[in-house]
């Protein structure tokens, strides 16, 4: 068989998501995720531009080999664009390939590890009272781990903390306001570090030492900071610290990590393996967040996984609501074959993006599974996306006190 068309296919069904799809001569399907949140033309026009014509007669069977010349062939390498939009074509040719298997994805790449992969979603509030009840929806919900995020005295709104806490209303970031500019909001690092431990504290307290509990930084402190943070966090016994300081300067979670045992997650932000190579060689960091869509698809993250786990390094890969329901299907995939899996980011997409997206994984006792139809089991309803539109929208940014731009 081969390639006979490609398409890339934006829509916003509750947020913005660019799928490709690419389709056999035969007639089988495959579906990739090529979403970068905030800049989801840019990878389209770089798919349709660029990718799409090099497709058209391709051997839909040479994964491999479709990685490696849309990697190497380009000259320009890596990036959140390139990476995303190989990332795209790479799950959508594994679909196909475990479709004409007439086999779950996982089952191509060594079958399930483990009856599911542990899901950890998003409780928050503006104020412990708030995070409190976040929380036990949470458990109401059947989570088994759960990252806690709330607001700091003195700062407004901040990234991470759902504005609206109404009962059963979701966290998300979608609404970023939909404006045609990011959202500003106010960050002082020193009140965020002189808040969270006690925030821990009080969270211990209330639920237990069992529960599951993650905390992510954002970004935000330096590793100075961060060490510090993680040595206060110790005594709550956390999953993990995620995003601490910014994970680009490798040499810098040295720092942190000379001064903490809290585990340690970074990547979400990285695109290949090279992103890691100081932190995964030298034992930097305890969980890989790459997510599949970032990272160069399947095949790519496979082998940063194996390369992770010569250095007993496990999985968190990155699930917010902006990896679409193809992407999330594909690391589930992954998480349910691959040895070191640790842990999975599950926020729930909206209602308009589930009918867009119609999946089959499921979730139940704290337990992600990517379901047992045949490739990645998901369908894209052509019909339904038409009504959701793209609108730009883009995630707020951070400014100090004094309006210095801060790390997102
Ligand atoms: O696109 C980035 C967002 O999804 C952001 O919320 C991700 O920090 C994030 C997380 O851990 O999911
Ligand atoms: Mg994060």
């Amino acid at each position: 068989m081969t390639i006979r068309s490609a398409e890339v296919l934006v829509s916003s069904p509750g947020r913005n998501f660019v799928t490709l799809r690419i389709t056999t001569d035969d007639g089988v399907v495959g579906l990739g995720d090529a979403t970068v949140n905030g800049r989801e033309l840019a990878v389209a026009a770089y798919l349709t531009e660029h990718v799409l014509p090099l497709l058209i007669g391709r051997d839909e069977a040479m994964i491999e080999d479709a990685w490696q010349f849309l990697y190497r062939s380009a000259y320009w390498r890596r990036g959140p664009i390139t990476m995303a939009a190989i990332a795209a074509v790479d799950v959508a040719l594994w679909d196909i390939k475990a479709k004409v298997a007439g086999l779950p994805l996982y089952q191509l790449l060594g079958g399930a590890s483990r009856t599911g992969c542990l899901a950890y979603g998003h409780a928050s509030g503006t104020d412990l009272d708030a995070l409190c009840v976040s929380i036990q929806n949470h458990l109401d919900q059947g989570f088994k781990a759960i990252r806690i995020q709330t607001g700091v005295p003195g700062l407004g709104q901040i990234y991470g903390v759902a504005g609206d806490q109404r009962p059963g209303q979701r966290y998300d970031y979608e609404p970023a306001k939909r404006l045609p500019k990011p959202a500003e909001e106010l960050w002082d690092t020193r009140a965020y570090l002189r808040h969270v431990p006690g925030v821990f504290a009080a969270v211990r307290e209330k639920f237990g030492p069992e529960l599951v509990l993650l905390h992510d930084g954002h970004h935000r402190m330096t590793p100075n900071q961060a060490g510090s943070l993680g040595k206060s966090l110790e005594p709550y016994d956390l999953f993990w610290l995620e995003d601490c300081t910014p994970g680009e300067n490798q040499e810098g979670m040295r720092r942190v990590r000379s001064q903490t045992t809290t585990p340690l997650a970074i990547g979400e932000v990285f695109n290949t393996v090279y992103d890691y190579q100081t932190l995964i060689t030298e034992q930097l960091i305890d969980y890989v967040r790459s997510a599949v869509t970032h990272t160069g698809g399947i095949t790519a993250l496979r082998k940063l996984m194996d390369f992770a786990a010569i250095y007993q390094i496990k999985s968190g890969f990155h699930g917010p609501t902006d990896i679409s329901p193809v992407g999330q299907a594909a690391q589930l995939h992954l998480g349910l074959a691959i040895h070191n899996f640790g842990i999975q980011e599950y926020m729930k997409h909206s209602e308009e993006t589930l009918q867009v997206f119609r999946t089959s994984y499921t979730f139940e006792n704290g337990l992600l599974h990517p379901g047992n139809n045949p490739g990645l089991g998901v369908d894209y309803d052509d019909d339904l996306a038409a009504g959701f539109e793209y609108t730009p929208a883009y995630l707020p940014t951070a400014r100090l006190l004094d309006g210095t731009v801060h790390d997102w």
